[in-house]
């Protein structure tokens, strides 16, 4: 771990270092990952490079979500009967498996929502309400996707706040002046980042949360890109939330997490009303629940939460040290092998960075760049990435992105290289 990557915010320090994948590790872990074996396109084999739009899932996550249906199903929190308590049991067990994972204090600051852009409006509807007032301000920076702008825009809206933007340099970088110059008593939150997932940059998270304490200011991290790929300890950030999706972190579709600091939880009005929220209802006087019971109003996703708590076991079972260590080896491979062909423009070329590659290509639109690699039997997305005020930024209307995680190999980036030769070859 470089002291840059530790102003990130990334776990490292109080465990002992552990080596990078190898490739025969990652061979073996490939084996878990029954999709990444697909052939498409009359036997051309997979190659999955989008996963910062959504992670494969490893047969351990697919049999929780299974063995729960098959064997536990029943609704939890409410029946004292055996299969209730159960699941109950089960879905707790995937609570503190987060706590673990996140290193949170407790168990109860972890909340479990559909997921990253659930989570955000949740604080944004609660804890940023009673803290936005006319006149006031929240940060931003100009690389956010759009789940974490629109929620505090809605919000700012509403209160007569604005919203300003943090400036992102050329190289993909937030400017850290400019961030220090920006607050003012009118600065109420800060809402950023952790990894970019147009860009890959990873943020000094953890610094900017200082420059924000320091002014009295919380901070909401959006962790949506992170949670795979570094390890993360809130407790070390002091991050007052964090937020990410299941997802993206090889877990099901439909779960994720809200992260909140217990003194805020405490003191935050609940989001949604209706079951399992409530201690007791009455006309007269309705009691809500503790945190984080309060948040979790109606039957959550159960089978999702266990299949969540299986996935960070998983990731958990092949360390998220060494998995950082082989992805950045895997981006700096990435990054020479793009940087150097002609025509291919890498959009985001921070010095810390998850291995993301945003191009752009001077003979085809990234609309005809992703046809070409799909031809090929590469995954790739293509757009703006819900990122639009980034690519204004960047003068462009979108990119194509390959996303790649811990599974991902030189040999398929290899394969990008060789497809993209033939989409220069197809738009002479
Ligand atoms: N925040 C970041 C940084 C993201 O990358 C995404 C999804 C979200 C929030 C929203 O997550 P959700 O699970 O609530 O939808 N990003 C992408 C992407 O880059 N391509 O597809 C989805």
């Amino acid at each position: 771990m470089t002291a840059e990557a530790d102003s990130t915010g990334a776990r490292g320090q109080a465990n002992p270092p552990r080596p990078p994948l190898a490739e025969g590790d990652v061979a073996r872990i490939r084996q878990d990952f029954p999709l990444l074996h697909t052939e498409l396109r009359g036997g051309k084999p997979l190659v999955y490079l989008d996963n910062a739009s959504t992670t494969q899932r490893p047969r351990a996550v697919v049999d929780a979500v299974d063995e729960y249906y098959l064997h536990h199903n029943a609704n939890i929190h409410r029946g004292v009967h055996q299969l209730s308590q159960a699941a109950t049991d089960a879905y707790e067990r995937a609570r503190e498996a987060v706590r673990r994972f996140v290193n949170a204090q407790l168990t109860g600051e972890i909340v479990f929502t559909r997921g990253t852009t659930e989570s955000i409006n949740l604080i944004a509807q609660t804890f940023g309400r009673t803290r936005i007032g006319p006149g006031d301000e929240v940060l931003v920076s100009e690389m956010e996707h759009h789940s974490n702008i629109v929620p505090w825009q809605m919000l700012c809206q509403e209160r007569g706040a604005r919203v300003r933007p943090i400036p992102v340099t050329d190289a993909g970088e937030i400017s850290l002046e400019e961030y220090g110059r920006l607050f003012n008593e009118k600065t109420k939150l800060v809402a950023v980042i952790h990894v970019s997932n147009a860009l890959g940059t990873v943020n000094p998270v953890k610094h900017m949360i200082d420059t924000a304490h320091a002014h009295g200011v919380p901070v909401v991290v959006d962790g949506a890109q992170s949670a795979a790929h570094l390890p993360v300890d809130v407790q070390d950030l002091d991050c007052d939330f964090y937020a990410c999706s299941g997802h993206k972190m090889c877990g099901p579709t439909g779960i994720g997490v809200l992260y909140g600091k217990a003194e805020h939880l405490e003191a935050m009005p609940p989001y949604q009303g209706g079951g399992d929220m409530i201690l007791s209802v009455s006309f007269g006087k309705t009691v809500y629940n503790t945190f984080p019971h309060k948040f979790e109003a109606g039957t959550p996703d159960i089978a999702g939460a266990i299949g969540l708590g299986a996935a960070v076991e998983y990731l958990e079972s092949i360390g998220m040290e060494p998995i950082a260590a082989y992805e950045r080896a895997l981006t700096r491979y990435g990054t020479q092998l793009l940087a150097s062909m002609d025509g291919v423009r890498l959009i985001g070329t921070a010095h810390d960075k998850a291995p993301v590659f945003s191009f752009c290509m001077a003979c085809a639109s990234p609309d005809a760049i992703g046809q070409v690699l799909d031809e090929e039997g590469i995954a790739v997305r293509t757009g703006h990435h819900c990122a639009q005020p980034l690519m204004e930024r960047f003068h462009i209307p979108g990119t194509a992105r390959a996303s790649l995680a811990f599974y991902n190999t030189r040999q398929e980036l290899d394969a990008l290289a060789e497809a993209l030769n033939r989409v220069k070859a197809a738009f002479p």
